[in-house]
């Protein structure tokens, strides 16, 4: 991705929620220093970047002032950038994209794709910077009363579509636009499994990078339930299913995982290459690696 450095696989991104009040880790990094300090964590244990956010999205949740967005953000991006992390700002609010953008915030992730803020846009044109648009029905308090689809896979694709629109036409280089599904946002535990079944799809019809950001989300409370009789295990107790989606996510070849509970994902994504890596080596009977021996047309048989 333009204006990031190279990862050779999946990229981990790191969470970090200066929050009271996020669903899995609200009010665990509330304040600067322990945020800074998680966030320096999470690289150590195998971190690629590390995204900081101040407002909570979880179902139900009511939006912060722009004022204390600003006052949870901006000294956690500075102290992580000052320390020589890659960091993006998760934010719906221009003001605090840019101000996040000064601070030393190097990619800017918008779970509205651009549709809350109409400055937001504008501003992360202006900047030059890698932009993620998630798959967003409207504010985080009714959300789950816009999880209705016929044919989830194709409405969340036609409307990334149309996000990615809004973003070149407002002036965001194509080659800058990573994309999300938006697991858990105005969806259902099976359409949360239906578009993780599905990225293969949407990465050959959009053509962008995905982020695949499904860390300890309901569905998989739901899996992991087994049966409706059963209560899903808390929020914490779903890393194990979390890394499970990083190593699926990543053999479908998606840019980066965005976790709260970094390193099962990391070693996820290394195994996934290094799987990759052995698949590219395989003899292919496709032909992929060329003809084998016992293939007819091969240059062997012929002799
Ligand atoms: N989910 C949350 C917050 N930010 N950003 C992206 N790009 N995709 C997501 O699915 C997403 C997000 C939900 O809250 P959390 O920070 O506790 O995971």
């Amino acid at each position: 991705m333009d204006g990031l450095p190279d990862w050779d696989r999946c990229a981990v991104m790191g969470v970090v929620n200066v929050t009271p009040d996020s669903f899995s880790d609200g009010g665990r990094w509330f304040d600067t220093g322990t945020a800074v300090k998680h966030g320096l964590d999470l690289v150590a244990q195998g971190a690629d970047l590390v995204d900081v956010g101040g407002e909570s999205t979880r179902p139900g949740a009511a939006r912060v002032s722009e004022d204390e967005e600003l006052r949870r953000v901006l000294p956690v991006v500075r102290g992580l950038a000052g320390e020589g992390v890659v960091v993006s700002v998760d934010t719906m609010r221009a003001s605090v994209a840019a101000r996040a953008l000064e601070a030393g915030a190097v990619l800017v992730n918008d779970v509205s794709g651009g549709l809350a803020d109409p400055a937001m846009v504008p501003v992360v044109a202006e900047a030059g910077v890698p932009f993620v648009v998630m798959h967003w029905r409207g504010q985080s308090i009714d959300m789950n009363n816009r999880a209705v689809y016929t044919d989830v896979v194709g409405e969340v694709i036609s409307e990334l579509a149309g996000s990615i629109h809004r973003a070149v036409d407002g002036g965001i280089d194509p080659a800058r636009v990573l994309l999300d599904p938006g697991l858990g946002f105005a969806k259902r535990a099976e359409h949360d499994l239906a578009l993780v079944a599905a990225l293969a799809r949407m990465r050959a019809e959009l053509d962008r990078p995905l982020l695949v950001a499904a860390s300890r989300k309901r569905f998989l409370g739901r899996v992991l339930a087994d049966d409706k009789a059963t209560a899903p295990p808390p929020a914490r107790e779903r890393d194990a299913a979390t890394a499970a989606v990083s190593a699926l996510a990543s053999r479908e070849g998606a840019w980066a995982v965005r976790v709260h509970e970094v390193r099962a994902s990391a070693d996820a994504v290394r195994v996934a290459r290094a799987v990759e890596s052995a698949a590219d080596a395989l003899p292919d009977t496709l032909g992929r690696q060329g003809k084998t021996p016992e293939d007819p047309d091969s240059a062997e048989a012929q002799r």
